[in-house]
């Protein structure tokens, strides 16, 4: 759960965000965690802060209450060797908080859509919520953003589902393609996978990302350097006469 030694992600939902050290340079620096703000949306109720918990502190509340505003907690997780420190932020799914919780998208590096499997009503709003990331975010990258779609609750029984794992796959073919996974809060299942896929899913779009930059590098040799002038020099030599 610690947070020491800390280069912050570049935020990529303002692509201009704190820190801006490309991936590549990152991967030198071993020595320094990469900090990456990760939000959890989804409807009231669907598990939002019990996959927090279950992934932070591997434990599970029976009777968790609803979430006011945002809470956010870090844990830390090993990648390839690369420490990865996440810093999750938990949102309140209830419409009455919806202006509590959509100033804290700006910066967001993963963004989890997050649904309940038991829950239709759940699995429709997503879409909602992906909208609603995108505006508050104010994400560039729309179409490539690293989104993860999460069904939770996968414990229940399946008599009680109302989501197939195959609906969820045809969502995603139609919005972007972004990772999916199903979870259990409840019993573990698949939640710190759920995680790494979220880091996974970071690095291919940063790597996309630096790519895409070292294709539009500036060749400063073929730039001519402008003509100088300032208070006390100008290029015209009438006005630098003293
Ligand atoms: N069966 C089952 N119940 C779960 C699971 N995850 C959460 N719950 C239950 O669902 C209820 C709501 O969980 P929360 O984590 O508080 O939901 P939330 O998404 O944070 O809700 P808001 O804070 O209102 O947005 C609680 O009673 C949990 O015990 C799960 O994986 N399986
Ligand atoms: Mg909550």
């Amino acid at each position: 759960m610690s947070s020491n030694n800390v280069v912050l992600g570049r935020g990529s939902g303002s692509r201009i965000g704190p820190g801006g050290t490309p991936i590549a340079q990152k991967r030198l620096n071993t020595s320094k965690n990469v900090l990456l703000k990760v939000v959890i949306l989804g409807n009231g109720g669907v598990g939002k802060s019990c996959l927090m918990n279950r992934f932070v502190s591997n434990h599970f509340d029976q009777h968790s209450f609803h979430t006011i505003g945002v809470e956010f907690l870090n844990k830390d997780l090993e990648i390839n060797g690369e420490t990865y420190t996440l810093q999750i932020w938990d949102t309140a799914g209830q419409e009455r908080f919806k202006s509590l919780r959509t100033p804290f998208y700006r910066g967001s590096d993963v963004c989890l859509l997050t649904y309940a499997v038991n829950d239709k009503n759940s699995f429709k709003d997503v879409s909602m919520w992906c909208k609603e990331f995108l505006t508050y975010a104010d994400v560039k990258e729309g179409a490539t953003f690293p989104f993860i779609l999460v069904g939770n609750k996968a414990d229940i029984a399946e008599e009680d589902r109302q989501v197939s794992k195959e609906e969820a796959q045809v969502w995603c073919k139609e919005n972007g393609n972004p990772s999916f996974i199903e979870t259990s809060a409840k019993d573990a299942t698949n939640v710190e996978l759920a995680f790494r896929m979220a880091v996974e899913r970071w690095t291919k779009f940063e790597e996309k990302m630096d790519r895409h930059y070292e294709t539009e590098v500036v060749d400063l040799r073929s730039v001519k350097p402008p003509e100088r002038v300032s208070c006390c020099f100008s290029a015209n030599p009438a006005l630098s006469e003293e």
